[in-house]
């Protein structure tokens, strides 16, 4: 039998899609992403530091609109918790073990102690306005705990691209440990300075998203 392929105008409009695909930027895949949120392994201990979570992370890779979904128990009841992805884009990231505790050496594995290991942060889990990196620290849009310790986040949003094509190579890490059980945020300052107590930035639960 013989095939014969006639020369339609179909297929010059096909190659040329092909080559567009070829010509457009890369595209982030569109799927999801979990992570399985584990205790930071501080040697010290107080209130707040058993905590363990779950996050779903749903990305529509034509938008870079992800859909998140996080749980977790054990946190300090009735606090704001900072959650974020962390990690250096295309870099070496994971959770912090308890040689992190390099520089004050106290038990703990504070914010900047923990960078090396899961990096910087990308997108906060904000529960409103900016998800952007530079709201990282902002307690007044971070995610209550329920008088429980229990938290439940929920919130659709656009990433950056780069985080959106990075996503299975990336962190969630978790904050906020009430250590002395006084009902607040207070004591010893963190390391970050700018006046927030090491209360409020402490990790409590990290997870390599994949
Ligand atoms: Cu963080």
């Amino acid at each position: 039998m013989q095939i014969r392929t006639r020369n339609t105008g179909a297929g010059v409009l096909v190659l040329a899609a092909a080559l567009a695909v070829a010509a457009a930027p890369v595209m982030a895949a569109t799927g999801t992403f979990r992570a399985s949120t584990q205790p930071v392994p501080h040697t010290s201990s107080g209130s707040g530091l058993n905590v363990s979570g779950s996050a779903t992370l749903r990305l529509n890779g034509m938008s870079n609109v992800l859909t998140a979904t996080i749980t977790a128990s054990g946190l300090s009841p009735r606090l704001p918790h900072l959650m974020h992805i962390h990690g250096v884009i295309d870099g070496d990231n994971d959770c912090p073990t308890i040689s992190a505790d390099t520089i004050t050496v106290d038990g703990f594995i504070d914010t900047p102690e923990g960078e090396p290991a899961y990096g910087p942060i990308l997108v906060t889990f904000s529960t409103k306005g900016s998800t952007a990196a530079s709201a990282g620290l902002n307690l007044s849009t971070a995610v209550v705990a329920d008088k429980f310790g229990r938290i439940n986040y929920n919130r659709t949003f656009k990433i950056p691209a780069d985080v959106a094509n990075d996503l299975e190579n990336l962190e969630i890490v978790i904050h906020g440990a009430d250590l002395n059980g006084s009902g607040a945020y207070d004591g010893v300052e963190s390391a970050l300075g700018m006046g927030i107590p090491l209360e409020a930035e402490l990790p409590v639960s990290c997870g390599v998203l994949n």
